[in-house]
């Protein structure tokens, strides 16, 4: 860090260096050395721009940690941004990526549509771009390299087939209550999209409510609570990330009823906190999807840098949680 403030003023002009300083201010919780690390072109090390979504949720909180902990381990120099949920702020701190001319940018769109413009910029400068965890819905996939993430239409599949199973044989209706990630977020676009396909083919099945509690335990919780007055019958509830079914888990406490029992609970993520639950029979079943981006995501990044071919689309390796299971995997659940 201390030689390269030395080739940083040699190198920088005073403009890119409030460029640096800009995405210093941008960053709401510091990761790599914002300001004075090295600018991209020159020397052997990589600088990456990564601006993240926010810390929503316990899922975000260990990816953030999987790509500092990954980039520090691959020295690569990284830049990070938090983006406190808002889509303008990702846009800047790309802007400001560009300005510092950093090698790689990365980031995990906060919602899918509207990244052609500043994608563009970031090509026509050069400057590659890699989309992790979450995609964007651009036609021109030359806009970026490559996309390293889960397929969260099947994790939808998975949650509506568990359900499918657990009600085989019988023909009572079962009233579905359920709570979306952030509005426009692909993850719950398609979570969403993919359980519906599986569970339409049996129209005993009946999404009676559904709402979104922006990946947070807080809204989770507040949102189960207006479902629970709204709602004469809830039999389940499939929520788009752990974290919101944690919050409706004491929604539905504080109503007298028993999670895991009165009501079936089926969520995303498996995160500790989660998976907790799950053990505790709480939760009846969770869909992985893994946080443990950051390993990849550098070994992509040195691909890129050194212009080798990478493929359009990472796809993460996961699985699924019973209750039984989550006992087992719980001791060993870093995250
Ligand atoms: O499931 C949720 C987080 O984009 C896969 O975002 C990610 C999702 C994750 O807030 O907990």
């Amino acid at each position: 860090m201390r030689y390269l403030e030395d080739v940083v003023l040699k190198k920088w002009s005073a403009a890119v260096l409030a460029g640096a300083l800009a995405v210093g201010a941008l960053a709401g919780c510091g990761g790599g050395d914002d300001a004075g690390s090295s600018g991209g072109g020159g020397d052997d090390k990589i600088t990456m721009g990564f601006s993240q979504v926010g810390a929503e949720s316990g899922w975000r909180t260990a990816n953030t940690k999987s790509i500092q902990e990954s980039a520090a381990a691959a020295g690569i120099d990284l830049k990070f941004s938090d983006a406190q949920g808002k889509q303008e702020n990702q846009i800047k701190a790309i802007r400001s990526f560009i300005a510092q001319r950093v090698d790689v940018i990365a980031f995990s769109p906060v919602v899918e549509s509207g990244w052609d413009t500043v994608l563009k910029e970031a090509k026509d400068a050069n400057i590659p771009v890699i989309l992790t965890d979450r995609s964007v819905d651009s036609q021109d996939k030359t806009l970026y390299k490559t996309f390293i993430g889960s397929d969260f239409v099947l994790e939808g599949k998975k949650a509506g087939e568990w359900l499918v199973k657990e009600y085989e044989g019988k023909s009572d209706p079962v009233n579905i209550v359920e709570l979306q990630g952030t509005p426009g977020a692909a993850p719950a676009n398609d979570r969403k999209a993919g359980f519906a396909e599986v569970i339409k083919a049996d129209p005993k099945f009946k999404i009676v409510a559904s709402q979104t509690g922006q990946f947070t335990r807080t809204d989770g919780k507040e949102v189960m609570e207006a479902f629970l007055k709204s709602q004469p019958k809830i039999d389940v509830l499939y929520a788009h990330n752990d974290d919101m079914g944690l919050g409706a888990i004491e929604a539905i406490e504080a109503a007298g009823k028993k999670p895991g029992t009165d009501i079936k609970i089926i969520t995303v993520d498996a995160v500790k906190d989660g998976m907790t639950a799950l053990a505790a029979g709480k939760i009846n079943y969770i869909v992985e999807c893994s946080p443990l981006l950051g390993p990849q995501l550098m070994d992509l990044a040195k691909k890129v840098k050194a212009g080798e071919t990478v493929e359009q689309r990472v796809l993460t390796q996961e699985t699924t949680f019973t209750q039984e299971q989550a006992k087992t995997a719980l001791p060993d659940r870093k995250y």
